[in-house]
């Protein structure tokens, strides 16, 4: 199974690769993506260690001048109706200026220094000539800087997302309670262009997508300020800030290899993570929970994100979290596979997005996060389940926990890059 699969995990990111970066899928996702294109560069460098640097590199060639890498850059050959929200709806060129790529102006979560350092690693002699870590480091820490300097919303130290779209989990449960206190906008106000590709049981629903609009527009009207008041969602998350702690990690490696200073790096994951093992730790649950910045509360949910602070190197909770994963919520021991929410909570389900199916970026973060801590064993499992899932449902977006059916979009880039990575 083993070269077969390889073959035909490289022939999905050769398909979906559009010149410059690589779409998650043909159809339902048209353009760049900004974690998926890192979860893509740990694969495709195993292919072409030049195309996984191209990836990233422009991904940060769409960088806003404030340090914000967007979620979505946007191909401009790709007709407008075939996704929503489109170029048209972010009005990126306001704040960018017309001779900038169009982009959204939402985030998502910061993966890019962990791929950048593999990357690297992958062909450092070819990385060297290209110059390809000394061009991307200052564009990382600003991107980093803007994380820390203009979203540190609450007196934490810790970094809020404002959409559940920047959680990456959109329709997450773990969003619900924030997200009721948001009108809707009616549906009959925008075309969702995501239901002529997947099923619309599988999608997040009218409603929700109702309250992205709103949230988006808001944010969009008001010049992308980051002001706290003009947010109605808020939310320090355990996964962007954890994939932050982790990428400080990676920082540090980087900022050696180009003759820079590590320490303030090292200096960052250590207060990174003190922050949030004291704010987002709940040692009852075993698990990290989010935090609403606005109620002041966490919002005690069995999302998979809170067990996602696994990546973080030195986390004095690890033994924790790690019985947690392999408890009843999650039972990693013995499926392998991590529902993106709890098995045992009424929200569960397996088959609407991230509500309950299990997606390959997160299981390879645990997989990653698993060996760091000595769990070797799980790690195996894990890595032997996601193999085994991608393979048999066609390298799909996302696959029943319990059965391993596939859901979602076939072919999907980051379900073909994580084989490849578990492969080599
Ligand atoms: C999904 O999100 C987009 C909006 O950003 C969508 O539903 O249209 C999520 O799964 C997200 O994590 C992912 O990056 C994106 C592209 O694969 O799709």
């Amino acid at each position: 199974m083993t070269a077969a699969l390889h073959r035909r995990a490289g022939h999905v990111l050769l398909a979906n690769w559009r010149g410059q970066s690589t779409v998650p899928a043909a159809g339902l996702y048209p353009h760049q993506w900004s974690w998926d294109s890192a979860f893509i560069a740990l694969g495709l460098r195993h292919l072409s260690p030049l195309r996984a640097q191209r990836e990233l590199e422009a991904l940060f060639g769409a960088q806003w001048p404030d340090g914000r890498v967007p979620h979505i850059v946007f191909d401009r050959i790709v007709p407008a109706v075939a996704y929503f929200p489109g170029p048209e709806f972010w009005r990126s060129e306001r704040e960018t200026g017309p001779r900038h790529p169009a982009t959204s102006g939402l985030i998502q979560p910061p993966v890019h220094a962990l791929a950048a350092w593999k990357t690297f690693l992958a062909d450092p002699g070819l990385a060297r000539t290209r110059g390809f870590l000394p061009r991307l480091y200052p564009r990382l820490r600003a991107w980093h800087a803007y994380l820390t300097g203009r979203r540190a919303f609450g007196s934490r130290g810790l970094v809020s997302i404002v959409h559940p779209w920047e959680s990456g989990m959109d329709n997450s449960p773990a969003w619900d309670v924030p997200l009721s206190r948001v009108r809707p906008v009616p549906p009959d106000r925008f075309t969702r262009r995501d239901l002529g590709h997947a099923r619309e049981a599988e999608r997040p629903t009218d409603d929700d997508y109702g309250r992205y609009v709103r949230l988006a527009a808001a944010y969009r009207d008001h010049g992308y300020a980051d002001e706290l008041s003009r947010h109605a969602f808020a939310v320090e998350d355990p996964l962007t800030n954890a994939l932050l702690a982790a990428s400080e990690q990676a920082m540090s490696e980087i900022a050696a290899e180009v003759g820079a200073d590590p320490e303030p790096h090292a200096a960052e994951l250590e207060r990174l993570r003190e922050a949030l093992v004291n704010g987002l730790f709940d040692g009852g649950d075993g698990v990290f929970h989010a935090h609403d910045v606005h109620s002041g509360l966490p919002l005690r949910s069995g999302s998979i994100a809170g067990l996602t602070p696994l990546v973080v190197p030195g986390l004095p909770v690890a033994d924790a979290v790690v019985k947690t994963a392999l408890g009843d919520r999650f039972r990693l021991g013995e499926t392998g596979l991590p529902p993106s929410f709890d098995l045992t909570d009424p929200l569960f389900e397996a088959h609407r997005y991230w509500r309950g199916a299990v997606w390959f970026n997160i299981g390879w973060l645990l997989w990653h996060g698993l060996r760091l801590h000595g769990a070797t064993e799980v790690a195996a499992t894990v890595r032997n389940a996601l193999l085994t899932a991608a393979d048999n449902a066609g390298f799909r977006e996302y696959v029943d926990p319990l059965t391993g059916s596939g859901h979602g979009v076939r072919d999907f880039s980051w379900t073909a890059a994580v084989v490849l990575d578990l492969l080599t």
